[in-house]
């Protein structure tokens, strides 16, 4: 049984087509249940240079502690910016470090690469407490159809253990919203309560639905004034890798939290991934760069939840790009097997790669054969994303390939599985040699 950092186990019930209750067996009851959050965005270090309307080098900017903030001069530890007031600005809110080191402070910089990068063996993405995309449980059934009921909240959001919260929105209190995952050909119905004091509207991206049930504020509804709610009904035709999202201010709430990932696996359980593609885990990572930083499902390095796999082990990872600025995801060490577009399967155009570019708005679905033993970095290749001065930060986490010395080595020592796998692999850093 693998060891995944952040267990994201999707109910059984939940992938029922509503029509056809269909008999699970036990293997894809342990994909399913394998599926993995990972966590995303420091704010530490930003950016300006992907920033659409940036004029200015990036490296005009000084390094930037917090986007937000000044709770360390109030000692508080509440939200950082009012609601309202936080309108994301990527040309100002990353606070990246992209100069080049320039040979002096060698010292000061590794210290403070050393200490971000103990945090994350340390477990962060384990400690930091809201974690988002979690699976939204057992839908209630109303005859043949499912329901779903979601508040738009205002909420306190942490990006990492360090930095202070941040003022963003979530569905159900969480930010990205709750995963939802459905069968095609079931009758899908979503309730939101919105409990915002502004108005809001949600789209279901990539599916192909009546236009009424489309969200879009103004031409196919009237927004969802604050303490309304909104029903959106329709049958879910579209498989594969979708999104759900606000599309009423949509810079400022999607900015914020108001996303979250809408996944159609297919009725024929042979189509679906785990038997298609041999996969043991479903992994969703939902990127956003506004509120926060560069953030993975709602967290950045060293808060990042590492993907832990065994080696020899398959695994999917859904890239959701709800940001705006596309990002390039890059991972150490092996490639990665590209086989759907915003969920439309590439068939014999599937192609194999090691860093694909992201796209905001778009979805790509990868396979990953687990061939090689270590910890793989796997982060944006826009360096500013990335890694900076200050050490790594943002869009930044691991993929961990134990063999079963790395394994034994964990549960004996109680290392992390980072440790344990690079150790196993020859690491000569100090902070992975390990017995
Ligand atoms: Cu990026």
């Amino acid at each position: 049984m693998l060891t995944a950092s952040r267990s994201n186990g999707v109910s059984d019930s939940t992938l029922e087509p509503s029509s056809e209750p269909p008999a699970v067996d036990a293997g894809r009851r342990r994909f399913l249940r394998g599926a993995v959050v990972a966590g995303g965005g420091l704010a530490a270090a930003a950016l300006a240079a992907c920033a659409p309307s940036s004029s200015v080098a990036p490296w005009a900017y000084a390094p930037v502690a917090s986007p937000a903030a000044t709770p360390a001069a109030t000692g508080g530890s509440g939200p950082t910016s009012a609601p309202g007031t936080a309108a994301p600005n990527p040309t100002t809110d990353h606070g990246a470090s992209p100069a080049p080191t320039t040979g002096t402070g060698g010292d000061s910089q590794d210290a403070a690469a050393l200490a971000v990068v103990k945090r994350f063996l340390d477990g962060e993405y384990g400690k930091v407490d809201g974690a988002g995309n979690q699976p939204y449980g057992d839908p209630r059934l109303d005859g043949g159809t499912k329901v779903f009921e979601l508040s738009v909240d205002k909420i306190s959001h942490r990006i990492d253990a360090n930095k202070d919260p941040v003022a963003a929105l979530g569905f159900n209190g969480m930010w990205p919203g709750p995963r939802i995952d459905i069968i095609e050909g079931d009758r899908f119905r979503a309730i939101f309560k919105n409990n915002l004091d502004e108005s809001t509207g949600i789209h279901f991206h990539g599916q192909q639905l009546p236009n009424n049930m489309d969200g879009v504020p103004l031409i196919t509804q009237d927004p969802i004034k604050p303490g309304d709610s909104f029903t959106y009904e329709f049958t879910a035709k579209t498989v594969g890798s979708h999104m759900y999202h606000s599309h009423h201010n949509a810079t400022d709430q999607v900015g914020r939290g108001l996303l979250g990932a809408f996944i159609v696996h297919p009725k024929d359980p042979a189509q679906r991934v785990d038997r298609k593609y041999g996969v043991s885990q479903d992994i969703v990572w939902i990127s956003n760069d506004s509120l926060g930083g560069f953030t993975i499902n709602g967290r950045g390095f060293p808060a990042t939840a590492p993907i832990v796999a065994k080696l020899g082990e398959k695994i999917l990872v859904r890239f959701l790009n709800e940001g705006v600025m596309m990002h390039p995801w890059h991972l150490h060490g092996m490639p990665m097997h590209v086989v759907a577009r915003d969920g439309y399967e590439l068939g014999g155009a599937s192609f194999r790669c090691d860093t694909l570019g992201v796209n905001p708005g778009e979805r790509w679905d990868v396979v990953i054969d687990c061939t090689e033993k270590g910890a793989w970095a796997f982060h944006c290749h826009i360096l500013p994303h990335a890694e900076g001065r200050q050490g790594m930060f943002g869009m930044v986490t691991a993929l961990v390939v134990q063999d079963a010395t790395a394994a034994a080595t964990s549960a004996r020592t109680g290392v992390s599985s980072v440790v344990s796998a690079a150790a196993s692999a020859g690491s000569t850093s100090t902070l992975c040699r390990v017995l």
